[in-house]
């Protein structure tokens, strides 16, 4: 037999490539060389410095399943995923800042964008020198995005757009602006267009006070008569499907990294209960406390090797977008009462900024709620499970 290893119950790294196993282990050591020391400080100022992207492509953190002649190294989504769960154990906001830049803007770009601009964007962007955004949601179009109003019109020497996107994550500091709109010349279909910081008509202001993801930066994408050239269409894709396939890969990633907050919320409060006494004992003593660590362990467990398996079968090419929303919204979910039950479990100092549990917490309320809440994939399910669509 093998002796029980509490932080790693099914021997996840056991099924990993010796590839993955290193992208992990140096995910991991930048995230708590970099990443941790700043983040207190980070969340409690709202501010987030543009610094750590290029931090984050030196140590190779951005697009890894882009190829290697664009900057990406090539790697596996499992791969992907576990340099998500290694940033998330800082911070989700972290976390997004890395999976905007890879999932919905590099993506995007290497999947439906010409030769030449991937030549131009997929190199800065690896390497951090550029910052990306994605903008999709709008102030009246959110878990509906087909709603959206932007609008593209044709002009003599490409288009000229019009629309505000709401709620967009890295907005304020981009270079590059991934944006999706109605266009007129396509029949009002939906297409990407790549736009560019300064660009005359575009504004970017920050929304500031969140109570969540404090540390990643969250701004409007306004875009008042920007005319951009033929060029800045993305060629390659047309339709809601263009948005949905990054999106797939940015939800999937979502899924391995809040295992990964959840994990250092366990950790935390496993070490706290066994230091902590009252009535004479450790709280780690309690049936009580025991109860809940083992539920946290549980949940953790089963998500991880969840995802595990939808990387594998994504690698394969075998993926259906209702696996995604199943470990999104379940390991969300799952993260979110773990973070909420370590933040009861520290009692008063629960509250404090060092404790780190209440800022998962607080966190973890947007990633629920970003990329598809929680209730809005149970109705993908749902519509896979019964044929009927329930969302109108
Ligand atoms: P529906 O009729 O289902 O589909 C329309 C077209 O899209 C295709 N499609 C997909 N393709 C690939 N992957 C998927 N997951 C896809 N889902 C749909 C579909 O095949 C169809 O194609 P076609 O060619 O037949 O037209 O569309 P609907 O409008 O009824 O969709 C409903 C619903 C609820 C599923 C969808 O709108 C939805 O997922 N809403 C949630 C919106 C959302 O997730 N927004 C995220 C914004 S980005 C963000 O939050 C970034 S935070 C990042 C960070 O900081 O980490
Ligand atoms: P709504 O769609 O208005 O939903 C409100 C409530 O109604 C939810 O509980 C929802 O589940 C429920 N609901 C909605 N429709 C139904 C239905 N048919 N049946 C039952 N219940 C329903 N977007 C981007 O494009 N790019 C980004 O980078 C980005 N970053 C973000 C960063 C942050 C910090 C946040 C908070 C959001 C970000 N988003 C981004 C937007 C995010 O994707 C949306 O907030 C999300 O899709 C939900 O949309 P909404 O906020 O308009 O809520």
């Amino acid at each position: 037999g093998v002796s029980f290893n509490p932080e790693d119950p099914f021997l996840l790294a056991d099924q990993l490539s010796e590839d993955e196993r290193m992208i992990s282990a140096s995910a991991a050591a930048f995230a708590s060389d970099r990443l941790l020391p700043r983040i207190q400080t980070a969340y409690l100022d709202e501010t987030t410095d543009p610094e750590i992207f290029r931090e984050m492509g030196e140590a190779g953190l951005l697009g890894v399943t882009i190829p290697e002649e664009f900057g990406g190294i090539g790697a596996s989504y499992v791969a992907y995923g576990l340099v998500a769960r290694e940033v998330e154990r800082v911070d989700s906001g972290y976390r997004s800042m890395m999976s905007v830049q890879s999932s919905l803007v590099m993506f995007p770009i290497h999947a439906y964008g010409s030769e030449e601009q991937k030549r131009k964007y997929l190199p800065g962007l690896a390497c951090g020198d550029l910052i990306g955004c994605f903008g999709l949601t709008e102030p009246d179009a959110g878990s509906d995005p087909a709603g959206m109003k932007t609008r593209a019109v044709r002009t003599d020497s490409g288009y000229r757009l019009t629309g505000t996107k709401m709620w967009i994550s890295n907005s304020p500091i981009a270079d590059v602006f991934v944006v999706w709109a109605k266009s007129e010349a396509h029949g009002g279909k939906v297409r990407g267009f790549l736009l560019e910081k300064g660009m005359k008509g575009l504004t970017v202001p920050k929304i500031g006070g969140k109570l969540s993801l404090r540390a990643s930066i969250t701004g409007e994408i306004v875009m008042d008569d920007v005319e951009v050239g033929e060029d800045a269409l993305l060629p390659g894709v047309e339709g809601m499907g263009g948005p949905f396939g990054c999106l797939n890969r940015a939800r999937y990633g979502i899924a391995w990294g809040v295992m990964g907050a959840a994990e250092d919320c366990f950790q935390r409060t496993r070490q706290y209960g066994l230091d902590r006494k009252q009535f004479n004992r450790p709280l780690a003593a309690t049936q009580l406390y025991q109860k809940k660590l083992a539920d946290m362990q549980t949940e953790i467990a089963l998500g991880l090797q969840a995802c595990l398996r939808v990387g594998r079968l994504f690698d394969e090419g075998r993926f259906a977008p209702e696996m995604i929303s199943l470990i999104k919204r379940n390991n969300c979910g799952k993260a979110l009462e773990i973070a909420r039950n370590a933040r009861d479990m520290h009692g008063g100092n629960g509250i404090q900024i060092e404790y780190h549990v209440m800022r998962h917490a607080q966190n973890l309320e947007t990633v629920n709620t970003y990329e598809g809440t929680h209730d809005v994939h149970a109705l993908i399910l749902g519509r896979a499970i019964t044929g009927i669509p329930a969302f109108a």
